[in-house]
């Protein structure tokens, strides 16, 4: 009995682990403006129109040259503000920034959990195309570019599917 059982928990194993694989690669089609390589684009799933929804990307940055976030737009938004939550008060507080800057050899990380994200103001959900939503960043260096962002129910898990 026991090794009948293990043979059907390698069978599971080996009929999930390729599939789920095969999903996370599915999840995400890579995006980049100039060096910039833009992944974990997920965006707050909401089905109500009209609500502040909150979305996060990686932004990594393999040049010897310092790069800066300064818009970001969505067809799906009224306008998209980058917030940063602001503790040092007694109670939280969202800042809008003008600008993040996206370090030489380094990352800039709006991480579901940390104090940035993206807040696209007046979101509307009818503008979502296979689960996903196409937002628009410009840096200062590299310009433009327009990427899709998945849908997710959960922002910190989606984020850390990645992983
Ligand atoms: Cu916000």
């Amino acid at each position: 009995m026991l090794t009948r059982r293990i043979a059907t928990i390698a069978l599971v194993l080996l009929l999930t682990v390729p599939s789920m694989a095969a999903a996370r690669q599915a999840l995400e089609v890579p995006a980049s403006a100039g060096p910039l390589d833009l992944s974990r684009r997920v965006l707050r799933h909401v089905e109500e129109t009209g609500q502040d929804v909150a979305a996060y990307v990686r932004i990594r940055n393999g040049t010897p040259v310092a790069d800066e976030l300064i818009a970001v737009s969505c067809a799906c938004a009224q306008r998209v503000e980058l917030h940063r939550i602001d503790r040092s008060g007694e109670r939280p507080n969202m800042v809008s920034d003008a600008a993040w800057s996206v370090p030489a050899r380094g990352e800039l990380a709006v991480r579901p959990g940390s104090p940035l994200h993206f807040m696209l103001i007046g979101y509307d959900p009818s503008v979502a195309r296979d689960g996903k939503v196409r937002l628009m960043l410009t840096f200062r260096e590299a310009g433009s570019v327009e990427a899709d962002f998945a849908l997710t129910d959960d922002s910190a898990a989606a984020w850390g599917a990645f992983d």
